[in-house]
């Protein structure tokens, strides 16, 4: 990712002690709750989000134009040490708000009922936003989703199937360090005979297809949009199969 992407190189408008987000034209905004979501300031990002869905922009392209995007910019200088952690939390914070509002309006497409999916962050990582994500689209998209949060080792994966039943275990990382204890969990369904009782969906930033295959998942989901079609496509299979197997049982 180029240099250039970073906030301080696109061009808010000047003074920001004046800015009027609602004057703002579209692009102007977008750039300026990059610019807010940077600094961490949680109101101007709820305005801001406000301020696109008043202007008829759908809740998922001002997600992903207005908050990702942000959150992406933040991540190029985290990691190249220009911004430190109490810094990208409260940029984390601000997307939280904003994601807050949009939760809702993701969630009330009417879809019929998909599944249930249990998702969670594996043990070692707490990076939640992401999978908070995924388990809003998911939502949307008519699945029951049960969030387990973060920093689950496999006993709380257990546990969390064996109480909920789902068709679904999402599981995400962001950490090159975390990424594998997700074999551990797939490696312990299958110990138990449980591996395929459940569809297994890993994501994460630094994860790939070839991971997701190394480690026994099911499916890499690259995106929160990428994982509701991933699993609703290995739904509508084992619906499919059900009705099949319920058909030649008849
Ligand atoms: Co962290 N962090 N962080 N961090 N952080 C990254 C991941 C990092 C890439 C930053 C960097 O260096 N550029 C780097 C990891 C490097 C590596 O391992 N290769 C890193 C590091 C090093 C760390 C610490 C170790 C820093 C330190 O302490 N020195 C530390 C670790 C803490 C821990 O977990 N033990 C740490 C801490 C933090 C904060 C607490 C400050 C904060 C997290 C706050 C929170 O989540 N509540 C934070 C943040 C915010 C980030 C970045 C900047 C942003 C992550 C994010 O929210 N992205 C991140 C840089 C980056 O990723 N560009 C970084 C937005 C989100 C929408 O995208 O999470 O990728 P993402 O989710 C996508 C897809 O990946 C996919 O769909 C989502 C939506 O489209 N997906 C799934 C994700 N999970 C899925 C599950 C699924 C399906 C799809 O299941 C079916």
């Amino acid at each position: 990712m180029a240099d250039n992407e970073s906030p301080a190189n696109e061009s808010p408008p000047e003074d920001e002690g004046d800015v009027v987000l609602s004057e703002l034209d579209d692009g102007d905004l977008l750039i300026q709750m990059h610019d807010d979501l940077y600094d961490g300031l949680a109101d101007e990002i709820i305005e801001g989000v406000n301020i696109l869905l008043e202007r008829g922009w759908e809740a998922y392209k001002v997600l992903t134009d207005a908050l990702v995007e942000g959150m992406r910019i933040v991540g190029i200088d985290f990691r190249d040490g220009i911004l430190f952690v109490p810094e990208v939390l409260q940029s984390a914070n601000a997307m939280k708000a904003g994601m807050a509002i949009l939760r809702p309006l993701l969630a009330e497409s009417g879809a019929p009922r998909m599944g249930k999916i249990v998702i969670g962050t594996v043990k070692g990582d707490i990076h939640d936003i992401g999978k908070n994500l995924v388990g809003m689209m998911m939502e949307g998209a008519g699945f029951e989703v049960i969030d387990i949060g973060i920093n689950n080792d496999v006993d709380a994966y257990l546990a969390a199937l064996e109480e909920h039943q789902p068709d679904i275990l999402g599981m995400s990382a962001l950490l090159t360090t975390t990424m594998p204890y997700m074999k551990v969990v797939v490696e312990a369904l299958k110990d138990k005979g449980l591996r395929h009782d459940y569809i297994v969906l890993v994501g994460g930033a630094p994860l790939n297809e070839e991971f997701a295959e190394n480690v026994g998942a099911d499916a890499y989901c690259r995106d929160a949009a990428v994982a509701v079609e991933i699993a609703k496509g290995f739904m509508a299979k084992r619906q499919g199969s059900a009705a099949a197997a319920e058909l030649a049982a008849q």
